[in-house]
């Protein structure tokens, strides 16, 4: 039965996360009244956030690692093809639906057309990126020359126009780029237009799409060699047990991370009239993923689990919540993994293997959010949309979401492969910049229920291979919590 203390050590963590969500609302809005803080104590009052925000990312590493070829190994090759077709079927599907859903709505609400471009300022500054180099990057990604550069860095193009001085973007100083300058890419753009040199270069981040193709192959791999490979998957389920052990320690931080995360952006915001030029557009944006995520994805969960999706969700919530502070789908991955295993208990065979891809393809948010913005902005720009050119936003808008990185704002800068299709000026997404950090919070947040959803699709999917398989390889896979 129902008792309080029960539910109270059942659901600590995500009672204590909304306890430090409110009480970050609370102490940020006093601080912003009475606080008179300059923009160097701003700078410090969020610390403790920063914190927080480091230990989730140094833990993606080996957690993205271990579990990915732990999973893997322990399904036999077969099954784990048919299971990762599954998985990918399925986001592929739900992030179309996405985007369909986005463009309706836009289609219909017509957010951009009452207002003019030049009406809204434009902040910051946009990347100089073109669609086949976006899509390049993608697939460069996926085979990184080097692997140990592979876990800090992650290959982006980037176009400069010949004789300009490069400019640091807003958050230059904090990812320091090294520029490397390919001659012979240089030279082949140099011919066909005098105005750009394509810099090639790395930018700081995991590249993560990369580390999961190789580990997706080692695990194959290692799992197929037998008695030989068995030193190696011994070895990597144990630093799997490591590494969950120490997400568990990071939770005990994270309320208090959380409280500072929180406090510091409330402080920060400057202009919040912006939010009332762009509400209707934000509204859009809202409402689809509200639709997404109330209705839709759990419509499809119902029908083919045929258990209580809005239950699933509920077993999410520590999850999603993080999401939403934190606005990274691949630094929330320990605790999807965490609510998935533990609260949702799916089959640790599927949430290895799959919660790992789907952190980093499938994101249902970020598609709808590209769909609805890129034709905003053709509404702003007066810009009447024929089919063709809904058809061209609606496929981009989707590979965007699939090559957009699961770290903060990354759809942002993917959004120019969506513009860029369509013929729109790639340096209106500085229209909406100024509005991204929130809506970044609630597409993150549907990224990562889509992501889950689909461990629970796949699993049931798949019951019959699962249970065909010899337990041997189930007791693999240790219970870390
Ligand atoms: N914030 C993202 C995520 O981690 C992606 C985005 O910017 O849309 O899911």
């Amino acid at each position: 039965g129902w008792s309080c203390p029960g539910f109270l050590r059942k659901n600590w963590l995500l009672l204590s996360t909304v306890a430090a969500v409110l009480m970050g609302i609370g102490i940020g809005m006093l601080v912003r009244e009475y606080g008179k803080l300059s923009n160097l104590d701003k700078f410090y009052f969020s610390f403790p956030g920063e914190l927080l925000m480091r230990m989730l990312k140094l833990i993606i590493l080996p957690l993205i690692i271990s579990s990915m070829i732990t999973g893997v190994a322990a399904l036999d090759s077969s099954v784990s093809g048919k299971i990762g077709l599954r998985a990918v079927v399925y986001y592929f599907c739900t992030t179309v639906i996405a985007v369909m859903l986005g463009i309706f709505l836009v289609v219909t609400i017509k957010p951009g057309v009452p207002q003019k471009a030049n009406e809204i300022d434009r902040v910051g500054s946009t990347p100089e990126v073109s669609t086949v180099d976006a899509m390049l990057d993608l697939l460069r990604n996926m085979f990184p020359e080097n692997l140990v550069q592979a876990c800090f860095q992650q290959y982006k193009t980037k176009r400069e126009k010949v004789g300009a001085t490069p400019v640091i973007d807003k958050n230059g100083s904090r990812c320091t780029q090294e520029p490397v300058t390919t001659a012979t890419t240089a030279e082949a753009s140099e011919n066909k237009t005098q105005e750009y040199k394509i810099v090639g270069m790395y930018s700081n981040g995991i590249n993560v799409l990369g580390l999961i193709v190789f580990c997706l192959v080692f695990g194959i791999v290692i799992g197929k060699m037998g008695e030989k490979g068995q030193v190696l998957v011994d070895f990597f389920n144990a630093l799997n047990e490591a590494t969950m052990r120490i997400v568990q320690i990071i939770m005990w931080y994270m309320p208090v991370g959380i409280v500072f995360l929180v406090a510091g952006k409330i402080i920060e915001v400057e202009d919040w009239e912006i939010f009332r030029k762009l509400g209707l557009y934000m509204a859009t944006v809202l409402s689809g993923l509200a639709i997404h995520s109330t209705i839709i994805l759990p419509l499809i969960y119902l029908i083919i689990v045929r258990k209580n999706p809005f239950r699933f969700a509920m077993g999410m919530a520590q999850a999603l919540l993080t999401a939403l502070m934190i606005s990274s789908s691949s630094a929330t991955l320990p605790v999807t993994f965490r609510c998935a295993e533990e609260k949702n208990l799916i089959d640790k065979r599927i949430t290895r293997f799959v919660l790992p891809v789907g952190a980093t393809i499938n994101m249902d948010g970020t598609a709808l959010y590209e769909a609805v913005a890129a034709v905003f902005i053709a509404q702003l720009n007066d810009l009447e949309l024929d089919i063709g050119q809904i058809v061209t936003i609606s496929v981009t808008a989707t590979a965007a979401s699939i090559g957009a990185a699961g770290v903060p704002q990354a759809g942002l800068v993917t959004m120019v492969i969506v513009l860029s299709a369509v013929g729109l000026p790639a340096e209106d997404v500085t229209l909406i910049i100024a509005v991204d950090w929130l809506l970044d919070r609630f597409r993150t947040m549907v990224n990562v229920l889509g992501d889950a959803f689909g461990t629970g699709v796949v699993e049931k999917l798949s019951k019959k291979e699962l249970e065909q398989m010899d337990v041997t390889s189930e007791v693999n896979i240790v219970n870390p919590f």
